[in-house]
């Protein structure tokens, strides 16, 4: 059942920034989504909002730069932030980058939960990993989406995502693994209820307040 609360499905593209001062005001809740270049985040967005050119997909790696917001209704939004670790990129240009992912994960007050993609087939690489350790460490609630799981066997997908579960078990932190593809539309509801209750669930908080 997806949440009658929020609907991703509603995402609209608010704006591309290159760093945070950019960005809208610092307030209400952000699901920030991050990988690798090339993991299939653009892809992951278009599927889980049901909008095929929302964030543009792209055959040449590294293109996406800039963070990218989607609003998904007042004050909740989709956040595409730059991918990491494309190697044929000069420094300069990938220093910039990094420096505003860095900036968007340490500074951003709004930032409720973190998806992670990576490929099924290459999971859990150097980058993935500190960023994974980050989240918890800050206690922020993690998805982690293996993607383009239609390039394996069911059976290889269901032991790649135990291999990953296993391995981010002793970070003892509210980390959900699962296989996703954008192509056959896997995990797509699970990934969409739980994306849809960190956007309300910060409403919750608030209110109590
Ligand atoms: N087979 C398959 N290919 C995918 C899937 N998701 C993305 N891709 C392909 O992977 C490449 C990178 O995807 P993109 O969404 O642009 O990745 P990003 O750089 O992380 O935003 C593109 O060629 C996509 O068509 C998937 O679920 N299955
Ligand atoms: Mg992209």
């Amino acid at each position: 059942m997806s949440n009658p609360a929020v609907h991703l499905n509603k995402a609209t593209f608010t704006i591309s920034a290159p760093d945070i001062r950019r960005l809208p005001e610092d307030v209400g809740i952000e699901v920030a989504f991050a990988g690798r270049s090339n993991a299939g985040k653009s892809s992951a967005l278009n599927t889980l909002t049901n909008q095929r050119g929302l964030a543009r997909v792209s055959k040449t790696p590294g293109r996406t730069q800039l963070i990218n917001i989607f609003e998904v209704a007042e004050n909740k939004r989709l956040v595409d932030l730059p991918g990491y670790g494309f190697a044929k990129v000069p420094l300069e240009m990938k220093k910039k980058w990094q420096k505003a992912l860095g900036e968007y994960l340490e500074k951003r007050e709004c930032l409720q939960g973190l998806v992670v993609l990576m490929d099924i087939r290459h999971p859990l690489k150097d980058l993935d990993r500190d960023l994974i350790e980050w989240a918890a460490d800050s206690e922020l609630s993690i998805l982690v989406l293996l993607t383009k799981s239609d390039k394996l066997s069911q059976g290889k997908a269901s032991a790649e995502v135990l291999k990953v579960k296993k391995n981010l078990a002793p970070l003892n932190a509210d980390i959900t693994v699962q296989a996703f593809s954008s192509l056959k539309k896997t995990g797509m509801e699970q990934a969409n209820n739980i994306i849809c209750n960190w956007l309300v669930k910060a409403d919750a908080l608030e209110s109590e307040i």
